[in-house]
């Protein structure tokens, strides 16, 4: 039966179109209307829970009409769409962007006054959605915002974990992991249980030759699950599209065979199969950079592609237009190799299902693809066993074989000479078991393959991908550097910043949308007015911090002193261990002076923040010293102001939001050549901190945007670490005296049992220091005592402050999506005051 309305009633349901709420009193109404209806509740029990649910429902109404219109306007245009596939998407709270994004937050803000409430308390009440670990899944989401906000047709898909990132706590010094339940109450989404999709694992595959000779597989039995299609409305910025993150949810597949065991009584298993099926959908993997090949990721990845590709094919399809016409009207991202699946899944679809040739299919395929890189570490490759493959989807893996097939006879074809190329460059590597290299079978099925800085495009096509650049030519590989979005990280969390510039550079809804405007308050650095309202904002966002630190951990430290900050996940290669051992010099340092002495020293808080996979005890282990340090060097009462060292629980989007704005220095100091990018640096420069570090990722980007005055960079180069490991491996590796001095005070139990820190002494001391900690601990302290210095001149110091962030236009993910659309997408936004003729019936 055909579900649209028929012409001669149209005219009822234009007429009584919904609206949601314009301007405050109608606001009001809405937020009383859902309190007392939707919530069942009234003026004498309405908590700031029950107004925040309901002042989301009032925003939720004026998101979902537009995102109607947008996703009307879209399908009768017909344009081609932008799918983006990512497993993580840390999106941080909804309300404050929405209410930001359409431009109604003032109208919230007195709205809910008269009602009785403080909208900045209503916004505390929304849980954060934190379906990601840390870099990857955050990017996902500030291009979402972009996408949204430049008017792309393009639609997120992921998964909708029940439990997203375990909730950090810190039990006497050491990281604990609680679940995250952030289901009980979510207005942003929208369940569409009519929008489902069977999805098949395990079986076996067949195969028929009609009388025309021509073979076709088919892939039998098994066991088939079913997902749910939850969706996320995400609004662009200053325009009313509104697009749409398509979650996945997986729930047993009610078929025949659940009502059998139903009905002959066995109602255990029947209740077995439903939660075996719930939980390809439960919970997020917590690993950042490691890859550790569990059947149920696999799972996962596979529920999530399929699902995807036959929402993404079936909306194909009722445009009725031929194969060959898909990539130009389907582009698919592929956040990491993730994903990757989705080359085959497509390759099956269309050979099996659509009776397409081979050779016609792979051309749609690799039209279709393209593929992010994120990261070089070799323990965050992914690798599929082919034993596992084979079990779970054995029809996938016949077709990896022939792309193998295919790919090395071409390479063969065209290198004659070099016969190791082949097992190089193999999908399959004839390991013991064997593997399937995920990101070569990426790149294969790919017409792009991008890094996210500079420095790591250079290092992908030099190391890891060389061969493929020398097979496909290198055109393939581009570099897009990473952005992020100046609506949630300057405008939502720095609002008294962002008016100040938006003094000087014009309207928010301008310079939001074309952040290079930014340079305009470079004309302002000397003018003292606009010099000393910086220096406040700066030290209000700092007194919001320490007040935030004082009810968090009881600890009192000085707004006055000089914030120093390093949050994000905890791992060796971004060397927090170094920051923790250059604090211990510091407090050693400061243990020598004579009070008066000690008097004179500028103060320090060393914030840390971040979370450790939960199976990776070197990082627990470092933040597990950090804390130790912090309980002895703040109680020290020679100390005082001096030094404090504070570790913030569970850190996560909404908390960077109050700490990022916070921050005088922040810490980037990855070993050169590790870290892919990093966003976080542009956060902290955006919002007027300065930084140390690296010349690694896009540090060196941002230091060519904003001069390397403005940046205190130290540390050895990328192109010198291979010979550095191997000195320190097999030459004659000598500790940088000051860092034994530190791991002598470390064993000799000042910070308690030394025993407990003896992985992070020995990885350095005796185990080839492979994150050369010893190699750039010198130049780490004396970058350090630099920055003292510059801070101890407050006027040069805002100088450098004022000056990065308007050169910091660069770093925008809005300049990043424009450069993934014209480079690697081909697509064309689609202006929202364009009518298309919708509202004229079809
Ligand atoms: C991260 C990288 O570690 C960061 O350098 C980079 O800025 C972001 O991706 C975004 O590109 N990354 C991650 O968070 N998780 C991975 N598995 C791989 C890379």
């Amino acid at each position: 039966v055909e579900a649209s309305i028929p012409e001669p009633q149209r005219e009822a349901w234009l007429k009584n179109q919904a609206s949601g709420f314009k301007g405050k009193d109608q606001f009001e109404k809405e937020v009383v209307r859902h309190v007392e209806t939707t919530l069942a509740r009234s003026m004498f029990n309405c908590d700031e829970t029950a107004a925040y649910a309901a002042t989301s429902l009032a925003f939720r109404d004026r998101l979902v009409i537009e995102w109607n219109r947008t996703q009307q306007r879209q399908t009768f245009a017909d344009s081609k769409r932008v799918y983006y596939l990512s497993l993580e998407f840390l999106m941080g709270r909804a309300l404050d962007n929405a209410m930001l994004n359409i431009g109604e937050k003032e109208v919230a803000k007195s709205g809910l006054s008269e009602l009785g409430f403080r909208v900045e308390d209503i916004i505390q009440q929304e849980h954060d959605a934190a379906l990601g670990n840390g870099g990857l899944g955050r990017l996902a989401a500030c291009f979402l915002d972009s996408l949204a906000s430049l008017n792309f047709p393009a639609w997120g898909y992921g998964l909708r974990y029940r439990y997203g990132i375990f909730k950090q706590e810190i039990i006497d010094g050491y990281q604990v992991e609680v679940p995250d339940y952030w289901l009980d109450f979510n207005p942003w989404e929208f369940p569409r249980h009519d929008v489902t999709v069977d999805i098949q694992f395990y079986g076996n595959v067949n195969k028929t030759t009609d009388d025309s000779g021509k073979v076709t597989a088919h892939w039998e039995g098994g066991e088939t699950v079913r997902a749910v299609a939850y969706d996320v409305p995400i609004p662009g910025y200053a325009t009313p599209s509104t697009n749409n993150l398509r979650l996945w949810s997986s729930q047993a597949a009610s078929g025949e065979f659940d009502f059998q065991k139903f009905n002959s009584g066995d109602y255990e298993s029947s209740v077995g199969d439903q939660q075996r099926a719930e939980t390809i959908s439960a919970v997020l993997y917590p690993n950042d950079n490691l890859d550790r090949g569990k059947e149920l990721r696999l799972k996962q990845q596979y529920f999530w592609v399929a699902a995807s590709l036959y929402d993404i094919v079936r909306r194909f399809k009722k445009s009725k237009r031929p194969w060959r016409e898909f990539p130009d009207q389907v582009a698919i991202q592929l956040n990491d190799t993730h994903p990757t699946l989705a080359i085959v899944e497509l390759q099956r679809i269309l050979i099996d299902l659509e009776g397409l040739d081979w050779d016609d299919a792979w051309n749609i395929v690799q039209q279709t693809f393209s593929y992010t890189n994120h990261t070089v570490l070799p323990e965050a490759l992914e690798k599929w066993s082919v034993g596992l493959v084979q079990h779970l989807l054995p029809r996938h893996l016949q077709i990896i074989y022939d792309i193998n097939l295919f790919f090395l006879q071409m390479v063969e074809r065209n290198f004659p000479k070099d016969r190791e190329m082949l097992s190089r460059v193999s999908i399959i590597e004839e390991s013991q078991p064997k593997m399937v290299r995920m990101a070569y079978l990426a790149i294969v099925g790919s017409h792009k393959v991008n890094g996210v800085a500079e420095l790591h495009s250079d290092l992908i096509r030099t190391t890891i991908f060389k061969d493929f650049v020398t097979i496909f030519g290198p055109d393939k590989f581009v570099n897009v550097t990473n952005g992020i979005t100046p609506r949630r990280w300057l405008h939502q969390a720095n609002p008294g910043l962002s008016s100040l510039i938006a003094s000087k550079a014009g309207d928010p809804e301008h310079y939001l949308k074309d952040l290079t405007l930014l340079n305009k308050i470079e004309l302002s650095v000397n003018d003292p007015a606009f010099r000393k309202a910086w220096a406040e904002v700066k030290l209000a966002n700092k007194q919001r911090l320490a007040d935030y630190i004082k009810s968090t951990t009881g600890i009192v430290v000085s707004p006055k002193a000089l914030f120093d900050v390093q949050v994000k996940r905890i791992h060796e290669y971004k060397r927090q261990q170094m920051n923790i051992f250059g604090v211990i010099f510091r407090y050693l340092k400061l243990k020598s002076m004579s009070p008066e002495e000690r008097k004179k020293v500028l103060p320090r808080v060393s914030i840390f923040g971040g979370k450790a996979a939960p199976g990776y005890w070197m990082a627990k282990q470092i933040i597990h010293l950090i804390n130790s340090v912090g309980s002895v060097v703040n109680n020290d009462p020679d100390i005082g102001d001096a030094l404090k060292v504070i570790f913030l629980e569970d850190y996560n989007v909404s908390k960077a939001e109050i700490i990022i704005p916070a921050s005088d220095i922040s810490e980037h100091i990855s070993t050169a050549g590790t870290e892919a990018s990093g966003t976080s640096n542009m956060k902290f420069v955006l919002n007027g901190g300065l930084i140390i570090g690296t010349c690694d990722g896009a540090n060196i980007e941002i230091t060519r945007e904003i001069g390397e005055e403005n940046i205190f960079l130290f540390g050895n180069l990328a192109e010198d670490v291979d010979d550095l490991r191997h000195k320190n491996t097999y030459g004659d590796h000598k500790i940088d005296p000051s860092l034994d001095k530190v791991f002598n005070v470390i064993q000799s139990g000042t910070f308690g049992n030394a025993q407990d820190f003896q992985g992070m002494v020995s990885a350095v001391r005796e185990h080839g220091d492979f994150y050369l900690v010893s190699d750039d601990f010198h130049s780490y302290l004396e970058t350090q005592e630099l920055v003292d210095k510059s801070y101890a001149d407050q006027e040069l110091w805002i100088t450098k402050c004022i000056t990065s962030v308007a050169r910091m236009g660069f770093f925008s993910s809005d300049r990043c999506i424009n450069e993934y659309a014209e480079e690697i997408w081909n697509v064309e936004p689609l202006q929202p005051d364009t009518n298309n003729g919708v509202g004229k019936g079809e």
